[in-house]
């Protein structure tokens, strides 16, 4: 078994990024070819995602990368969930929309209407969450465009299919659609008909770690590759490829895949469909290798990000991450600590104005200075996620002694110190490209570039990114 080199398209919601990575049974070098902005669209009908814009800063990634790296034998793309392009044979209906765009209410209802929603987690074991593509999909129909298409594809699988021209849909991100049952695995077409959705739009079903075909001959004259370079299916939920590459033991950890979400849960082997799971809106979704990730949605650094956005707007200048987490680690006085999870900050706009009107109606102290509303908001996401963990452990009936947090929130020392003290459990942090990691993983396995199950492509990552520890401070 000798070591191979992949490419990994890694979309995030800010940023995406275009990784090439040399495989081997005893190491992994990965190395960030290109890094692009992911700057959604509002227009007339809402917020859109400007997914050319991103496929061809994809493309551009990956041609440079088969020019430094001309061994280069295959590529993976993982992306946020829920979200689809819709098609009408090979053209795409319209952009697709952003799962922050708030006009799925109307699908919401006429979802429930049909299929209560304890009836809806017991088949297919999602938390509710106001995007899920079922939502979407129910709002398509009401709008008359359902109707016109014959295919939908999630952003990863339309990547893949402007790559190589063939149509299917990754398991793990199909979990998150609403439309995958829960105990077989496959396309859920009683649940389908009911909510009056078309099954005919959905594709074939694939696993991660299948190859999905090679590059057409106009993407590889484009890409200025000589010869066919295959397309793996990889965990193309990001959050699936995320937690593969958790460097944990699975039995006794919890992980924090912290990014513009703060994703938190544990992997198991059988999804939990209780009445308490459900209440607690913690979400079955799959993971590669059949596991289950049961896990919880935290609003994440998303409270962070567009707070910065909206100080930027205001003073017209980039603001410096690093000295405001400082000035915010230096803030001594106690800050009001919120509920993270409030629906009222999942939309985009003014952050801190949200913030303080959260404060208000609950008695607190709104935060006054942009170091204490950072502040604020690292306590707040700090005690979310250790409540997380607890609520995950305890509906699982698991007993977790260490916790992971990896992506970009790991390299937040003050969030990990924070969740470690929370939980009183020490915090395990990185890697940051655990995303990415994960991607170039399932292909290397593919590929025959190394082997080996969850436990030993972890115990892989652990040897090349060693993860900073943090102990948990008395409270
Ligand atoms: C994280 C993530 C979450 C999903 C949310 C919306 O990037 O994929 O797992 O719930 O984005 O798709």
């Amino acid at each position: 078994m000798s070591a191979g080199t992949v490419a990994a398209v890694d979309l995030g919601a800010t940023s995406g990024r275009v990784i090439v990575a040399k495989v081997g049974q005893n190491a992994i070098e990965m190395r960030t070819v290109t890094r692009f902005a992911n700057t959604p669209v509002q227009t007339i009908d809402g917020l859109h995602w400007n997914v050319l814009g991103l496929y061809r800063s994809a493309l551009a990634g990956l041609g440079t990368a088969l020019r430094e790296e001309p061994e280069l034998s295959s590529i993976g793309i993982d992306s946020w969930a829920v979200d689809y392009a819709l098609l009408r044979g090979e053209r795409m209906l319209g952009t697709p929309f952003h799962y922050r765009d708030e006009r799925t209410q109307r699908g919401v209802e006429a979802a429930h209407a049909l299929v209560p929603l304890a009836e809806l987690y017991a088949r297919n074991g999602l938390q509710f969450l106001p995007f899920n593509s079922l939502y979407q999909l129910t709002t398509d129909r009401l709008d008359g465009v359902l109707e016109l298409a014959d295919g939908a594809l999630l952003i990863p699988d339309l990547f893949a299919y402007w790559l190589t021209g063939r149509r299917v849909a990754e398991r793990s991100n199909a979990s998150t659609t609403g439309l995958l049952s829960v105990t077989n695995g496959q396309w859920d077409t009683e649940l389908l008909a009911r909510l009056k959705l078309p099954a005919s739009v959905l594709p074939r079903l694939v696993d991660a770690g299948a190859r999905i075909g090679s590059i057409l001959p106009a993407v590889a004259a484009e890409l200025g590759a000589s010869r066919p370079i295959d397309v793996i299916a990889v965990g193309s939920h990001d959050t699936a490829s995320a937690v593969l590459a958790v460097p944990m033991r699975a039995e006794r950890a919890a992980y924090i895949s912290c990014g513009t979400w703060g994703l938190v849960g544990l992997e198991l082997e059988h999804p939990v469909l209780s009445d308490a799971a459900r209440e607690s809106n913690f979400t079955n979704e799959g993971g590669v290798d059949g596991t289950v990730r049961f896990l919880h949605n935290v609003m994440g650094l998303w409270l962070l990000s567009e707070s910065v956005r909206s100080w930027e707007k205001a003073d017209g200048t980039a603001i410096d991450l690093v000295e405001l987490l400082a000035a915010a680690a230096a803030v001594t006085a106690a800050v009001a600590v919120f509920d993270a999870n409030d629906p009222r900050f999942l939309a985009t706009g003014d952050m801190p104005r949200r913030i303080a009107e959260y404060c208000t109606e609950h008695g607190l102290t709104a935060p006054a200075s942009r170091a204490e509303v950072v502040r604020s908001i690292i306590e707040s996401l700090a005690e979310a996620f250790a409540d997380a963990v607890r609520t995950a452990a305890h509906l699982a009936d698991r007993t977790v002694d260490a916790v992971h947090i990896v992506g970009g929130g790991s390299q937040n020392e003050l969030l990990c110190q924070l969740t470690a003290d929370h939980l009183g459990l020490p915090v395990l942090a990185g890697p940051v490209e655990a995303t990415a990691l994960g991607n170039v993983l399932v292909q290397a396995r593919a590929q025959g570039f190394i082997d080996g199950d969850l436990a030993e492509l972890r115990a892989l990552v652990a040897r090349s990114f060693a993860p900073r520890r943090y102990e948990p401070r008395d409270r």
